[in-house]
């Protein structure tokens, strides 16, 4: 009889529904060893959960988040809460025996990433950071082909991620722009994603020289309801202090020698949650457009000289051509932001049956806010410090 895996939840916002989608699917679009069950989403607020628990699709809704963790009918905790609460979390989920998906950025520290290793380490449970962007079929090709040694050796990454969502500054002070909550604004938030994605796709950061900006110094604090996501609330008349970053830039090396250039930015108007990035290489460059997900464009300095050029690889044959996709449509018909949970989703399912590691691990989460850490001394210093 195939094995049921029940799933706890904690958190129910925008990426609660983002997970929620992705445990529903996953199942029917991949042909996983074992069943998952939506056991139950935990939030603070009663009426908040219990409205996103039949909204989507779990059976049972909590707002004590230890209950959830050490109850016996579950098998996986998914941990979607602001980052401040990332690590309490999962330390008590591993004590618990539970295997855990926890979103990114993996924690406030590298204090606190050391403290959750160790306990998933002593636990022996599959734990995994959701940064679903490796998985985008167009991500998880390039990094065959740079794998493959089609681009040669790496000479540059550069990579990009522009937001626009806080340019107003009657914007409320959101737990995303408070540092106490959030560890910083859109450095662990979203430059997070493309550090990882370096990481993943050319080698670990040796060295960074970084700034981080604030534009807005203040912002109207959240109104007394306080309902609000990380991504919007209704503002007070009070204003309070913006104490996390609207802006962050660095410079590096990685250990393999390509140069690193990396830009994140809540203050980009026009870029709603755009990720561009290019690879240069000895061989060939790549390049990555989230607006335009589901293509790849590669220059192959192999080609002829009379017909060189960046081609647009559409990546979306399946068949085991290109990654993921197979499990979809037909070649051509394309896929969103949402399937790469599924993928992630389906993989961590996948692992936690064979008893095996799935990237990216705690251990990538930790390596991930060494760099955030590095970049925020470097700022401080204005001197480029090693990872
Ligand atoms: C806000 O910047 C945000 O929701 C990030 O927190 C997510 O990780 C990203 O996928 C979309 O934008």
């Amino acid at each position: 009889m195939a094995k049921t895996l029940r799933v706890g939840m904690i958190g129910y916002r925008f990426m609660g529904k983002a997970h929620s989608n992705a445990w529903r699917q996953a199942p029917h679009f991949f042909n996983l060893p074992a069943s998952v069950e939506m056991h139950t989403i935990c939030g603070r607020d009663l009426a908040g959960v219990e409205s996103a628990r039949a909204q989507l699709g779990w059976q049972h809704a909590s707002t004590d988040w230890k209950a959830v963790v050490n109850s016996p009918d579950i098998d996986i905790v998914d941990i979607n809460t602001p980052n401040d609460s990332h690590a309490e979390i999962a330390i008590a989920a591993a004590k618990a025996g539970k295997h855990i998906l926890c979103e990114k950025p993996l924690a406030l520290t590298v204090a606190q990433c050391k403290e959750m290793i160790q306990a998933v380490k002593k636990a022996k449970v599959v734990n995994m950071v959701c940064h679903n962007y490796r998985r985008i079929p167009a991500i998880a090709q390039a990094k065959k082909m740079i794998d493959e040694g089609s681009l040669g050796e790496i000479f540059h990454y550069r990579a990009r991620y522009a937001q626009d969502w806080i340019v107003d500054p009657e914007f409320p002070l959101v737990w995303r722009l408070q540092k106490g909550v959030s560890g910083s604004g859109t450095h662990g938030d979203i430059n997070a994603h493309i550090i990882d994605l370096g990481r993943y796709l050319v080698g670990e950061f040796k060295e960074v020289c970084g700034l981080m900006h604030t534009f807005i110094k203040e912002r109207p604090l959240m109104d007394q309801s306080g309902k609000g996501d990380g991504l919007g609330a209704k503002g007070s008349k009070k204003m309070g202090k913006v104490t996390v970053d609207d802006a962050a830039m660095f410079i590096g090396r990685f250990q393999n020698g390509a140069l690193a250039n990396l830009e994140a930015t809540r203050f980009a108007l026009g870029r709603k949650n755009h990720v561009s990035i290019e690879i240069n290489g000895s061989k060939g460059s790549l390049q990555f457009d989230l607006e335009d997900m589901n293509r790849l464009k590669y220059f192959d300095n192999t080609n002829p000289q009379d017909r060189q050029g960046f081609r647009d690889i559409l990546v979306t044959q399946g068949g085991g051509t290109h990654p993921f996709v197979g499990n979809w449509w037909p070649p051509g018909h394309i896929i969103g932001y949402e399937h790469t949970f599924v993928h992630t989703i389906a993989d961590f399912v996948q692992a936690v049956m064979d008893g095996k590691s799935v990237h990216p691990t705690f251990e990538d989460g930790l390596k991930n806010e060494r760099v955030l850490e590095a970049v925020e001394e470097s700022a401080k210093s204005r001197q480029w410090v090693k990872v």
